[in-house]
């Protein structure tokens, strides 16, 4: 789908008062400082024309196959009826109530058992809308696979329809919506201010700083006061139980709980036998592993099959922090063969984004079959960092268009509002500060708590710790509390 397109519908939406900004109560009773009302674009043909455009190119893209369309009683009625009438489309009219008269019918149009009926639907928040008329429909004995959304206000109504067998495809989700409005923001400032002091009472358009801080009461599910994205809020077992959760990180979510730890240890020592020592001592105190291989002097074969009997012995995953950025066909040969043969141990690697897909398709080309899972480093901890704004966006979309092996990302503070992504943030010290190569450190509570990410990863906090062992206990039980502090229903 073209981007600029894309973001260009989105400005309209915002012109034709499609998204409006201060205190609604959603279908669902959730409370929210944006709702977005499609029902205007009844006013506005032009655009609606081009909604439906965008929505059936989807359908084109995906490939779907259907025999009907069906309409989300009411705003997305016309939508379905434009894509039907122009691509002759049969469509299906699913009433609200029943007529008490002549044929009772709750579905207008021809119905054969076992069709299968494409949804279609102006926006999502928790799916139930969807679902209801996907049920109505079942009853006709019709079948339902796919819906297109054209936004998805990501509170969790795309896992909710794939738990139904109904694959949602969104077009426009929240995060989407609200980084084109605050892209924007230089014509939205100064309209901002003409809004100011033509109409006071009643600013139309919103000013980068209060964008900002709608970002982030958006995506919860409590009253507009609250301050956290709502996948914070979710346990650590809860996640693992997703229905698209990724089979490892929901193995890692899971061992998080058992071990109350979300503590990685990177061990990033010279040689093997420090290595398996200090991994067979922190091992009870840490939910992950990481290596760097290429640092070790003296690596064998030995070596990488005795971290993994150590994985084994104390439930940790292993994760070599290779950082692969190359292109997909170089990315599997360093990945599967070479000296240290990665794929063959390292239940985890990670890359950069930079150089497109085809990292991750190269890697997944090897990693998949194996059960191996790949995190996209969206962010670093090093200062100057370039992976800021734009960048951590594409590694996003990269992450979701390969969900069957990214399952998280490299980051200082969670943004996926996916639950089943997970966030996993180095830099991380007792105390802030940084070293004199670039280095910054945050606290794990900083991390955890306030930056929503659920994993620490600690090198030199540990290692350079007289006792390492008391110094992991340390960092697990600052992380832990960090944790279970951002759990309780008290914090916001
Ligand atoms: O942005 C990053 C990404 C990573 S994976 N910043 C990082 O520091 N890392 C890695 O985390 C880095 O390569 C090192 O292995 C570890 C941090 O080590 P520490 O000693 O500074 O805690």
């Amino acid at each position: 789908m073209d981007d600029t397109n894309l973001d260009s519908i989105i400005l309209k939406l915002h012109d034709a008062d499609a998204v409006k900004f201060g205190e609604y109560k959603l279908k669902s009773g959730i409370m929210t400082p944006i709702y977005i009302d499609l029902r205007v674009l009844v006013s506005h043909p032009a655009l609606m024309n081009q909604v439906a455009s965008l929505m059936y190119q989807r359908v084109q893209e995906e490939g779907l196959q259907f025999d009907s369309v069906c309409g989300v009683p009411y705003t997305a009625l016309p939508l379905a009826t434009i894509i039907c009438s122009r691509h002759e489309l049969p469509m299906l009219i699913r009433r609200k109530e029943a007529k008490d008269y002549g044929t009772k019918r709750v579905v207008e149009g021809l119905i054969r058992e076992g069709d299968l009926c494409l949804i279609i639907e102006d926006t999502v928040t928790t799916g139930s809308s969807i679902l209801e008329t996907a049920e109505v429909l079942y009853k006709e004995g019709l079948k339902v696979t796919d819906a297109i959304v054209l936004m998805d206000r990501e509170q969790g109504g795309l896992p909710m329809l794939a738990s139904q067998g109904i694959k949602l495809h969104p077009i426009i989700s929240m995060f989407k919506l609200l980084n084109v409005l605050q892209q924007s923001c230089v014509c939205v400032f100064f309209f901002f201010f003409f809004f100011f002091f033509n109409a006071p009472k009643s600013p139309k358009l919103t000013s980068p700083p209060e964008l900002t801080s709608l970002r982030v009461k958006e995506n919860s599910t409590e009253p507009p006061v609250a301050k956290k994205p709502c996948l914070v809020k979710l346990s650590y077992a809860e996640r693992a139980g997703l229905p698209n959760v990724h089979p490892l990180a929901s193995k890692l979510l899971k061992i998080m709980e058992d071990k109350k730890s979300n503590l990685c240890v990177s061990a990033d020592v010279t040689n093997c036998e420090e290595l398996l020592q200090l991994a067979d001592s922190v091992g009870p105190k840490i939910c992950m592993l990481k290596t760097h291989v290429d640092i070790l002097k003296d690596y064998t074969e030995g070596f990488s099959q005795k971290l993994q009997v150590l994985a084994e012995k104390h439930d940790f995953l292993i994760f070599e922090d290779r950082k692969f950025a190359d292109i997909g066909n170089t990315v599997k040969q360093q990945y599967e063969g070479g000296l240290y043969q990665i794929s063959s141990w390292a239940d985890i690697v990670n890359a950069h984004v930079v150089p497109g897909p085809g990292v991750v398709k190269g890697l997944s080309s090897v990693g998949k079959a194996l059960g191996r899972g790949c995190l996209l480093i969206a962010e670093m901890s090093s200062q100057g960092s370039l992976a800021t704004g734009n960048y951590r966006q594409a590694a996003v979309k990269m992450a979701e268009e390969d969900s069957d092996f990214v399952f998280g990302f490299i980051c200082g503070s969670a943004f996926s509002m996916r639950p089943e992504f997970i966030h996993m943030t180095p830099g991380v010290q007792l105390e802030a500060g940084g070293d004199v190569l670039g280095q910054q450190y945050t606290t794990p509570e900083e991390v955890i708590y306030n930056k929503g990410s659920d994993v620490i990863i600690v090198g030199r906090g540990v290692l350079e710790a007289a006792d390492r062992l008391k110094a992991a206990e340390l960092y697990r039980r600052s992380g832990w509390d960090a944790y279970t502090k951002r759990l309780s229903p008290n914090s916001n």
